[in-house]
């Protein structure tokens, strides 16, 4: 128990120190600015201890959301030497500056909880909210739809960056107009760690793509290097979309738009199924080819409230050939990566979410193995960005804001709370 307390406490102060004020950086020194999803996992983080800074984390993203309702996967409050790509790469001419993507959209998932956590001080916070997530959802429906199945148009915008899901698709992007430029990343993490330079050199080609076309939605769609619908972004907007749908009920507003999303991509997400691998994969729009890859992102599916009894065997396998849950990438493929970033590694947030899903759907005690994993992760190597499967070795950034925010709202033995909140009473295993 002291332990226990001991990491409650280190976490808080964490999150703490990496507090701007109204936002908060996902750690110092590597990612300097606001991240769109690291701030709503924050948000949770905050939630145990601070329940206004919790809304205030969320207001502040929601502040930079673009006038056509899209959120941007990185707001630059102020500007920092030592980040790239930085704000006058990316060009997109807004105030604050921003990127130009976005990324997964948990933040109304998270705003429902934290309401339920104090219904009567977050009412009205909620009430301003609500028309913001609906515009940021009715973005992904207009601009990342392809079927019923969401699509990224960069790899950044998955939250996944060097994921192998996108290896084919990332494979026919011309970068022969790509040029020089510094990586800082390289001066803050061992490089065997990150994103490599073949990576890199395609992510940069998709910016000056997109920058070159003044951020125009349709032509990207069109045109754009990259076009990948991904089963992580799909299961998560599912899943913001319930979640919405019981926000308007709380606020007494019309649910029926949300309702037409929800059954959009109840029918999409059937087609990420891939019966040769036994898992919902991602597909390159632009050569209707599976990524054939078995990856955490697949996992969401419960989180996205879906079930699959196949899918649990394959989760099954994969769990068996990882020390700790849920690496990144299956340990039985060949591209899996211990240490390389989204290509085997454990990701704190990703398994909260797995965890939450699975609890969710009654699988109570797949959903206590992926919680308990985490809490010894954590326990053993500290709060950082992510971490081996095999032998639990910290990786990434340390001191990271939402490895230490999971651990508050949902990792620490202490976190029953949320665990109230968010369990099923009878499961079924
Ligand atoms: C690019 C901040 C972000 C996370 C992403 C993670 C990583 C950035 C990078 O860090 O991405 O957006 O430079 O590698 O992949 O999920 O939001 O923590």
């Amino acid at each position: 128990m002291i332990v226990i307390n001991f990491l409650d406490e280190q976490a808080k102060k964490i999150m703490l120190g990496n507090d701007k004020g109204n936002y908060t950086v996902p750690t110092v020194g590597l990612y300097p600015y606001q991240w769109n999803w690291d701030s709503a996992f924050a948000a949770l983080g905050f939630a145990t201890f601070d329940i206004n800074r919790a809304w205030i984390e969320l207001e502040t993203l929601f502040s930079s959301q673009w006038s056509n309702g899209m959120v941007p996967h990185i707001i630059f409050h102020q500007s920092i030497a030592g980040y790239f790509p930085g704000p006058d790469v990316w060009d997109t001419n807004q105030v604050p500056q921003t990127s130009g993507i976005s990324q997964p959209p948990v933040a109304a998932s998270f705003a429902r909880l934290i309401f339920d956590k104090d219904k009567e001080f977050g009412l009205d916070r909620l009430k301003e909210l609500f028309p913001k997530f609906m515009a940021s959802h009715r973005w992904f429906f207009e601009h990342r739809n392809e079927n019923g199945m969401i699509v990224v148009n960069h790899p950044w915008e998955s939250g996944r960056d060097n994921a192998p899901e996108w290896d084919e698709a990332m494979q026919n992007i011309d970068i022969s107009n790509v040029g020089e430029y510094d990586r800082n990343d390289l001066s803050h993490v061992d490089p065997h760690m990150r994103p490599q330079k073949q990576d890199y050199d395609r992510f940069m080609a998709i910016v000056y793509f997109a920058r070159a076309c003044n951020w125009n939605e349709k032509t990207m769609a069109k045109n754009g290097p990259f076009r990948v619908a991904d089963s992580g972004m799909t299961f998560i907007l599912l899943r913001a979309n319930r979640d919405l749908l019981e926000i308007a009920k709380i606020l007494g507003e019309d649910g029926s738009e949300i309702e037409r999303w929800i059954k959009t991509i109840e029918r999409g997400v059937e087609q990420l199924w891939n019966p040769k691998i036994g898992a919902y994969d991602a597909i390159n729009i632009r050569t209707g080819t599976f990524a054939n890859s078995i990856s955490s992102a697949s996992f969401l599916c419960w989180y996205g409230g879906v079930e699959n009894s196949t899918l649990l065997e394959t989760f099954e396998r994969v769990i068996k050939s990882s020390t700790y849950s849920v690496p990144s990438h299956d340990p039985n493929s060949e591209k899996f990566e211990p240490f390389r970033y989204w290509r085997g590694p454990v990701w704190g947030v990703i398994n909260t979410m797995i965890g939450m899903g699975l609890k969710q759907m009654g699988h109570n005690k797949r959903a206590e193995k992926v919680r308990s994993d985490t809490a010894v992760l954590i326990a053993k190597s500290g709060f950082a960005e992510y971490f081996n499967p095999i032998d639990a070795s910290p990786a990434g950034g340390r001191d990271f804001t939402w490895t230490a925010a999971i651990w508050l709202a949902w990792a620490s033995p202490n976190a029953s709370d949320f665990q109230e909140i968010l369990g099923v009473k009878n499961g079924r295993d």
